[in-house]
């Protein structure tokens, strides 16, 4: 499903193109954003990056980070380019309320399972660890020179996407992929201790909170984070990405839950495997997506019987 050729010929025959990523950014939604932006400036293509979401804090040190832009106006595109992620409305925010015809052809870049993709050019990877991975794939059969900069970028998708090269994902061809971008630039080092080892002092207050609701049974694990939480720990939301890894780093664990309150009767659900659980079929169940080993869906209703019926399915699939 991966048309490198109609993205090609999308990318030759326009001239302004908007790219934008989910809300609530990733390091691989927001890498591949700019990355892919600052490529096409550089064949001199006239870019807008979107997300609706401000650049979380531990990835605003990427380079052109202050460049996403949060409001459209009403420009029209050539093409829009969906990074990292397959429905419109994920995107939210006025690329979401955007005219079709303002948008151009929508053209899904992406490594994820996907039911319903409303895109003209679909040009999904789904044996890529990133989003990143199939950005450099584009630029390789371009022949788009990889800056350093472009190189930091890429690096930081596969870095957040895999775990820092930990997870199932991880092939020899990630790894080939990776080595391309120290030579074209990057530095693991830089890149690792921005994203993972700049936390505020208020993340570890957090988590505290956070792993007080831990609890397990079943070889599933799971640990809540609400919004009063964030307040008495005067956290920002974005700290708390990786708090799911605590639970699954238990012997014995084999799915691991977050429930997370993005408001009042509203709550995110994230899922990571070990490996035998296909998370990715128990967020469906519940409208969500992802991968395999790590997926998400956002339900609303009470926690109770929110993780009632949650963790009832999660037992389904274990
Ligand atoms: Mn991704």
């Amino acid at each position: 499903m991966a048309n490198y050729q109609q993205v090609i010929d999308v990318i030759k025959s326009g001239s302004k193109f908007l790219i934008a990523s989910h809300a609530h950014p990733d390091g691989d939604g927001i890498g591949s954003t700019i990355a892919l932006g600052k490529g096409l400036e550089r064949m001199g293509k006239k870019v807008v990056m979107f997300n609706a979401d401000k650049v979380p804090y531990n990835l605003q040190f990427l380079p052109y980070s202050n460049e996403v832009v949060d409001k459209l106006g009403d420009a029209a595109f050539d093409a829009t380019f969906m990074v990292d992620c397959s429905q419109r409305d994920r995107i939210s925010g006025d690329v979401a309320k955007a005219q079709k015809n303002s948008l151009g052809k929508i053209v899904l870049i992406d490594h994820h399972l996907f039911s319903a993709a409303e895109s003209d050019i679909i040009c999904v990877d789904e044996n890529a660890a990133a989003t990143g991975e199939v950005v450099l794939k584009l630029f390789k059969l371009i022949g788009t020179k990889i800056s350093p900069e472009i190189a930091t970028l890429l690096f930081c998708t596969f870095v957040v996407d895999s775990g820092s090269f930990r997870y199932s994902n991880t092939s020899a061809g990630l790894l080939r992929d990776a080595a391309d971008l120290i030579e074209a630039g990057a530095s693991p080092w830089a890149i690792s201790q921005a994203l993972d080892e700049s936390n505020p002092p208020a993340t570890i207050k957090l988590l505290r909170l956070v792993l007080e609701t831990f609890d397990m049974a079943d070889g599933i694990g799971w640990v809540v984070l609400s919004q009063q939480m964030l307040k008495e720990a005067s956290a920002s939301v974005d700290v708390a990405e990786e708090f799911i890894n605590y639970p699954r780093s238990i012997k014995g664990i084999e799915v691991a839950v977050l429930f997370r309150e993005l408001k009042t009767g509203k709550w995110k659900i994230s899922f990571r495997s070990k490996d035998r659980v296909d998370v990715y079929k128990i967020a469906a169940c519940f409208k969500g997506g992802g991968h395999a080993h790590a997926a998400g869906c956002t339900i609303e209703g009470d926690l109770a019987s929110i993780k009632a019926m949650v963790l009832g399915e999660v037992r389904k699939h274990l």
